[in-house]
């Protein structure tokens, strides 16, 4: 097995579990969706009960009914349509006329789509046919994936090869490998794909790329996923010949409504545009004096009368930004609360620099109260150890929704205040898709995480362990428990105790925290950590950036003693001596220590939970992901190593006793350079 087949792999069920045989399969209605839908259980049914599910138009006794809630088979069920709502599903084992049937029903194909997808999780993850009882109903309207993929086929910050989409070859050749995504975004209730990069090129909004996004959109639609597409600002002036961008400019206006008008004309069902302006270099209504919300409500005028949705990226930050780069995103957007038009949703990203191995939530979630927010993950490991280091980031997502914004009293969490969650995506055209199987499950849980932002990171880690490898109590507890700390493990050994931004320069691979001659100030990792001989962390409080000041005053009020901030964001807010005493009775510098040497012991654990499975995985899968754990156990120990070296260097303390000392100076850590790393 070489992992293509993800978290679908439908293979026999053990032979107890299969006695309860369905006998076939009988959609009611004749959508593409629900054509889906009852292909997919045909497919799903027939692996994991071996043998053939064939689809009929008679529900005898055994059979697995889609039928749409309070009608045909689902009569009875009417009662729990409004529970369902837009998207929900119920799947349920009842009798009619005598006949024991199992009934998916939903007020909507799309719910029919997302309720089969359940009824074969629930199988595949050791559950009976016989005691199905499920119901469940997206609580996230947009569940989207950004695909970081360039028009050449490369994918800025992807790690699992070139691009899916073919763009030479769309929109004639339909690679069957599209159908796949789009089954697997479906099981897990992504219902949207942002096709192009955020640094968008202006070509992927003319008519050539438009008809080969309109290919991609056809093949998508029978699993319930719309087409997006990076709209690049300055569009207007590279392909529609116009001497300007400038949002308040009529004629710019009019450009972007007729283009909404050619692209509706050939995708009907465009979801709308992602845009990155203003942001790094980027084109923007501040090229012309203007503000986001001028931009973002132009293009939103546009797509308007075709109901799409303009998702406007608040990742913000200049050069002109001296202080804190952190607080650049909250500072521009804030002030533009409730200036947004209806079909703007402002897209924040977790935390307030750049998806850090861990950072505190964005200072924005619960400041935009009459703006709709969507929360941006990033599902690529960019700042993770890229593919080959395993780190489940189920944890991550969990950290971030659960964060009581405190916005409006306890219980303000920024789970219960986003309309959209956007993941970066991390396939590509690798066999695997992802670069190694543990990365499966990121895409697996961001999909889940977006349909419950309330999830449970080690339930979905379980279910994932059991679907991509066996239901088996056995493998289902060792898997799980190596994801569970993975991502605290990295942490551990990149980024302790609330540092960030260490990694070197433009690759992101690798510790660089010495790095501090690059033009602009906040691209060092100097600015981040502040280390001196006295001590290190980078000060936002009141005697220093201020940044706790743009969260809630009960959060502010927490954070601004080092005592009662949290441990694990305790240097990202606070600037400590050395000898700074925590908790646990260590200084800071030993409590580092401690961190670096846990995040490396914690590899070695996962590597051996890993060998102790052998026996239970296919040798392909096992010999790739044995191979990446050994990468990863010996660049953990480069990653503690280069540090310690280097706070060394500048706070001239001994290691404590009994610490291993890295096995080269500094200097050697300082040469390491990495001519083939992705996006060097
Ligand atoms: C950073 C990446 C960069 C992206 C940028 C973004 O390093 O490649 O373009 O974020 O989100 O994480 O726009």
């Amino acid at each position: 097995e070489d992992g293509y087949d993800l978290w679908l792999r439908y293979r026999p069920l053990p032979a107890q579990a299969r006695a309860n045989r369905p006998v076939a399969i009988v959609a009611r209605g004749t959508s593409s969706m629900m054509q889906a839908a009852a292909d997919e259980l045909s497919r799903g049914l027939g692996g994991l009960f071996a043998t053939t599910v064939a689809r009929a138009d008679h529900a005898g006794d055994g059979a697995v009914v889609l039928a749409r809630i309070g009608h045909d088979e689902a009569a009875s069920l009417r009662a729990l349509g409004p529970r369902l709502g837009d998207e929900g599903y119920v799947v349920r084992r009842i009798t009619v006329a005598g006949r024991a049937l199992i009934v998916v029903a939903a007020n909507d194909d799309r719910g029919i789509l997302y309720g089969s997808f359940a009824l074969l999780r629930w199988l595949q993850t050791g559950h009976t046919l016989g005691a199905v009882a499920l119901m469940s109903r997206p609580k996230v309207k947009l569940r989207v994936l950004d695909h970081w993929d360039n028009l050449n086929g490369s994918v800025e910050r992807g790690y699992a090869g070139q691009s899916l989409w073919d763009w030479w070859m769309l929109p004639d050749v339909r690679e069957p490998r599209y159908v796949d995504y789009a089954r697997a975004n479906a099981s897990i209730g992504i219902n949207g794909a942002v096709l192009n990069n955020v640094n968008a090129s202006a070509s992927s909004l003319t008519q050539r790329y438009i008809r080969k996004a309109a290919a991609l959109a056809d093949i998508f639609r029978p699993y319930g996923i719309k087409v997006y597409l990076s709209a690049r600002f300055s569009a207007p002036i590279e392909i529609g010949h116009l001497s300007t961008a400038d949002p308040n400019d009529p004629q710019v206006a009019a450009w972007w409504r007729a283009k909404a008008d050619e692209i509706y004309a050939a995708i009907p069902d465009f979801g709308g545009f992602l845009v990155k302006a203003s942001s790094e270099g980027q084109p923007g209504p501040q090229d012309y004096g203007r503000s986001h919300a001028d931009g973002a409500n132009m293009l939103a005028a546009a797509l308007a009368p075709h109901g799409g949705v303009v998702m406007w990226r608040a990742f913000v930050y200049a050069h002109d930004n001296p202080e804190d780069r952190a607080k650049q995103a909250y500072d521009d957007f804030h002030p533009l609360d409730g200036r947004f038009a209806d079909n703007v949703l402002v897209q924040v990203k977790n935390g307030p620099i750049d998806f850090q191995p861990r950072e505190p939530f964005h200072p924005l979630f619960g400041a935009m109260p009459h703006t709709p927010l969507m929360i941006e993950f990033q599902i690529t490991k960019e700042y993770l150890g890229f593919a080959s280091h395993l780190v489940y980031l189920g944890p991550l997502f969990e950290e971030t929704l659960r964060a009581d914004t405190m916005a409006k009293g306890a219980g303000s969490t920024v789970a219960g205040m986003i309309s959209g969650m956007a993941g970066v995506a991390n396939v590509g055209r690798d066999r695997d898709w992802t670069g190694s199987i543990f990365n499966q499950a990121n895409w697996y849980a961001f999909g889940r995480y977006a349909w419950d932002p309330t999830s449970a990171s080690d339930a979905i880690a379980r279910e994932w362990a059991a679907m991509t490898f066996a239901p088996d109590p056995a493998v289902v507890d060792r898997v799980a428990r190596m994801m569970a700390g993975s991502r605290e493990a990295a942490v551990d050994y990149m980024t302790p105790l609330g540092l960030a931004h260490l990694m070197g320069t433009d690759h992101h691979y690798g510790p660089a925290p010495w790095v501090s001659a690059l033009a602009r100030p906040e691209w060092n990792p100097v600015y981040y950590h502040r280390a001196t001989a006295d001590g290190i962390g980078f000060d936002r409080t009141a005697s220093g950036s201020k940044a706790i000041a743009q969260y809630a005053p009960p959060v502010a009020q927490r954070l601004r003693d080092p005592a009662t901030t949290p441990e694990r964001e305790l240097l990202w807010f606070h600037h400590l001596r050395w000898d700074y005493r925590m908790p646990s009775g260590h200084s800071l510098w030993e409590e580092l220590v401690v961190h670096y040497d846990r995040g490396v012991a914690y590899v070695d654990q996962m590597r051996g939970d890993w060998t102790a499975l052998k026996s239970n995985i296919d040798s392909e899968r096992f010999e790739k992901t044995a191979a990446l754990l050994g990468i990863q156990s010996r660049e953990a120990r480069w990653w503690r190593d280069a540090s310690l070296a280097y706070w060394m260097s500048v706070n001239h303390l001994p290691l404590p006793p009994g610490v291993r000392a890295p096995a080269h100076d500094l200097a050697w850590y300082k040469a390491e350079d990495f001519p083939d790393a992705p996006g060097h």
